[in-house]
């Protein structure tokens, strides 16, 4: 064959490259105790977000923009898409059969769907869904755990109130200008493209890894007058001193997704408006302090690890502190003068 002809068919026959369900296979045999169960449980979630990427994109062409007149429990204005969305990841995890029960924040208690799966899931089936109507990148969301109560019992909230370094798995959905899926199992983190036009999720970001440090700082400034711990101020004014940049979408999904390729910190402290935080355990940070651990990054309430905090409540909130871990160091550093 002239190479022309090697060099023509190479440019149009480029492979597709690596399948989300390809990868999911191939891990799957990494863990020979695993039946298969698990695989399929990745594979609803991505089955559910490729349904809500899709209502996502017609938003503004159809009538589901605009809030539904109720909030959830933790008192944001639950919009359309939010319930959609559950409605969603709900009724695939259910179909599927794999989870025994799912707790979300659009749902003031857990659903237990009342099958024999091994799993629990905890959702934020659509964070940051205020921005839907400007357009703005939002997310979805998910934490896995193993049920502690045994199969064929009832669930109970212990099933849900585990600490986040039981996760077994954890993962996000951004739907940006792409839409990504990205995840941990606890053996690193690794980045999939939606490609529309199949269908499919493809291995784009494969061995994610936090840069160590980062010169971008996300946090709502419009917070400074109500932050107690005067360290957190600081800290921010310390970013400044060295001409980082405040990068800050609103949509955390969105803002760790960036921290996360170019290093970076977001802080979402406790403060007058937010005694406890406004971010939300279960539901937010506990998935995203997996990934940026497996990441090689941090994740802290600012006194103690994310993952180390035993939840009391389904809906309780945290100050949350992510990202580049030398970023994290400097920030403590600053908490801990005060
Ligand atoms: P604020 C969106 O409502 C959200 O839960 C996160 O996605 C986001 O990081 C945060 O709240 C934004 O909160 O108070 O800055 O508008």
């Amino acid at each position: 064959m002239t190479p022309s002809l090697q060099m023509e068919k190479s440019r149009i026959a480029l492979p597709i490259g690596i399948t989300l369900d390809r990868f999911i296979k191939s891990k799957q045999t990494e863990y020979p105790s695993a039946a298969g169960e698990f695989s399929q449980l990745l594979r609803d979630l991505a089955l559910a977000s490729k349904v809500v990427n899709r209502e996502i994109n017609k938003a503004g062409l159809v009538d589901i923009m605009g809030n539904i007149g109720q909030q959830n429990k933790g008192g944001d204005e639950q919009q359309k898409l939010d319930v959609l969305a559950n409605i969603r990841f709900t009724r695939a995890l259910s179909k599927g059969g794999e989870v025994a029960g799912i707790v979300s924040e659009e749902t003031e208690d857990f659903i237990d769907l009342k099958n024999k799966g091994k799993y629990i899931v905890a959702i934020d089936p659509l964070d940051g869904s205020s921005n839907i109507d400007v357009n703005v990148s939002i997310g979805t969301i998910f934490s896995i755990f193993k049920r502690k109560s045994k199969v064929g019992q009832p669930l109970s909230k212990k099933d849900f109130l585990q600490k986040g370094d039981c996760q077994i798995a954890a993962g996000y959905i951004l739907y940006g200008p792409s839409t990504m899926m990205v995840y941990t199992t606890g053996n690193g983190v690794n980045g999939f493209t939606y490609e529309t036009t199949l269908g499919e999720y493809v291995l784009s970001h494969p061995d994610m890894k936090c840069k160590t440090t980062g010169t971008i700082y996300s946090m709502n400034e419009g917070l400074t007058s109500y932050i107690i711990n005067k360290g957190i101020t600081n800290y921010i004014a310390l970013c400044k001193s060295r001409d980082y940049s405040g990068r800050y979408i609103g949509s955390l999904v969105a803002d760790f997704h960036r921290n996360l390729l170019k290093g970076g910190i977001f802080l979402y402290p406790s403060c007058k408006k937010y005694p406890k935080g406004k971010l939300r355990l279960l539901f937010e940070a506990n998935a995203l302090a997996f990934i940026v651990e497996q990441a090689g990054g941090e994740a802290s309430d600012g006194s103690k690890p994310i993952l180390k905090i035993q939840p009391t409540q389904l809906h309780e909130t945290t100050a949350l502190f992510i990202g580049s871990k030398n970023m994290m160091k400097d920030l403590q550093k600053c908490i801990n003068k005060n």
